[in-house]
């Protein structure tokens, strides 16, 4: 059964460009609610940690750089369907291939800066959201 729960990132360029509170407010439109949520900045290590499934790909030094280059605002969404709804509310990673609507299309500026994460399956979701959160439970 889908899970309820996905983990997003704001990305710093989604950050610098002023533009968390419309984006937090396409999330709200969309049907998500907000259970944790925090504005920091990741190091080197930390962003190297989170990608780490994509070490052996060629954009993962570019992508940990970036990553940890501003601050980032991290958050738990809840809504039925989590992961799924939320990758179609976002659309394609590159943003000139995603749809007409979506946050990615309204907000992102390239391939490697576009805006926002969303995690890719329930397990990861869970795997990110405790990256970040501890305690969820709580909530
Ligand atoms: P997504 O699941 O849509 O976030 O995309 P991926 O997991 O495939 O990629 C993770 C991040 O790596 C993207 F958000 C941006 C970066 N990336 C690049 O910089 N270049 C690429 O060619 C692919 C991904």
């Amino acid at each position: 059964m889908a899970g309820n729960i996905t983990f997003t990132m704001l990305k710093p360029d989604a950050v610098e460009a002023n533009n968390i509170g419309p984006i937090l407010a396409k999330m709200n439109e969309g049907g998500f609610r907000i259970l944790a949520m925090k504005y920091l900045r990741l190091s080197k290590e930390q962003a190297g940690q989170f990608y780490a499934v994509h070490k052996e790909r060629p954009f993962y030094g570019e992508l940990v750089n970036y990553m940890s280059g501003g601050p980032i605002v991290a958050a738990v969404l809840t809504k039925d369907n989590a992961v799924a709804d939320f990758r179609k509310l976002i659309g394609a990673t590159d943003p000139s291939k995603a749809e007409e609507g979506t946050i990615r299309k309204l907000f992102a500026k390239s391939i490697a800066a576009n805006a926002v994460h969303g995690s890719d399956s329930d397990e990861n979701a869970g795997i990110e959201a405790n990256f970040f959160f501890s305690q969820l439970e709580r909530f």
